[in-house]
C-alpha cells in the first residue's frame, strides 16, 4: 500500500498538558487521531527535557501505529532522539538552515509565521510547511497579537507550500477561517481541552472536508 503523503494533512492537533489535567496525554491524542487528526505535534513549553523526551517517545510509538506524522516543537534534539518526523520552530528559534542541517533533508520542518514576509522567507528558506497565525487571540500563545483572517487570505493567495491556520480556532469560528481560504486547521485548546477530543476532531474534519469538496 502506498504511504499517505503527509502534505495532504487537514487537521493538526497539538498537545498541551494544562488543558487536560488528570487525563493521560496518550489517551487524549489517540482520541484526537481516531477523530481524524492527521498530524500531531508535541508542544510542552515548560516541561523538563527528560519528561519531554519520555512523552516524545511514547507519542512516537502511538503515532507510528496510526501512520500519523509526529512533530516536536522547539526541541530539535528531542525530535532526533525520539525519531520524530520533524520539528516545528518559531521566528526566534534556531534558524531554519541550521535546523535543516541537523535534521536532514527528509525531516518535516515547520515554521510559525505572523505575516506574509515571514511566510515567503520560510518558503524560500526551504520550510516544508508554515503556521499562519494566531488568527484569533488565544491564551495558548499569550502576548502575540491576532493576525486575523486578513493574513489567512494573504496566505491563500500567495503561499505555495502547505500552510495551516492556527490560533484561537474553534468549531464556532472554523467556518470563517475556511471561508478565508484555509484548507488546513490546527488547534490546541479546542481539541485537547475538550472532554471529547474525538468528537471535536470529527466535527472539524466534517467542516474541512465540506469546504474542500466545495472548492
Ligand atoms: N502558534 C500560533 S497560535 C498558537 C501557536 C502554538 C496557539 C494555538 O492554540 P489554540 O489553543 O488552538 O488557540
Ligand atoms: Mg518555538
Amino acid at each position: 500500500m502506498e504511504k499517505r503523503n503527509w502534505r495532504d494533512f487537514k487537521l493538526y492537533a497539538i498537545t498541551a498538558a494544562n488543558y487536560h489535567p488528570g487525563r493521560d496525554l496518550l489517551e487524549v491524542m489517540e482520541q484526537a487521531i481516531l477523530g481524524g487528526a492527521d498530524i500531531v505535534q508535541l508542544r510542552a513549553k515548560d516541561a523538563p527535557k527528560e519528561a519531554l523526551l519520555r512523552d516524545a517517545r511514547a507519542l512516537r510509538e502511538l503515532t507510528a501505529r496510526y501512520g500519523v506524522p509526529l512533530i516536536v516543537n522547539d526541541h530539535i534534539d528531542v525530535a532526533l532522539a525520539a525519531g520524530a518526523d520533524g520539528a516545528h520552530i518559531g521566528q526566534d528559534d534556531l534558524p531554519l538552515a541550521e535546523a535543516r542541517r541537523i535534521l536532514g533533508p527528509d525531516a518535516i520542518i515547520g515554521i510559525s509565521t505572523h505575516n506574509l514576509a515571514q511566510a515567503l522567507a520560510a518558503e524560500r528558506g526551504g520550510a516544508d510547511y508554515i503556521g499562519v497565525g494566531p488568527v484569533y487571540p488565544t491564551g495558548t500563545k499569550p502576548g502575540r497579537a491576532a493576525v486575523t483572517t486578513a493574513y489567512v487570505r494573504e496566505a491563500a493567495a500567495n503561499v505555495s507550500i502547505p500552510w495551516v491556520a492556527i490560533g484561537g480556532i474553534t468549531l464556532a469560528n472554523a467556518g470563517e477561517v475556511l471561508a478565508a481560504g484555509a484548507t488546513r486547521i490546527c488547534a490546541v485548546s479546542a481539541i485537547v481541552g475538550s472532554e471529547r477530543p474525538a468528537e471535536v476532531c470529527r466535527a472539524f474534519r466534517a467542516k474541512l472536508d465540506a469546504a474542500r469538496a466545495g472548492g
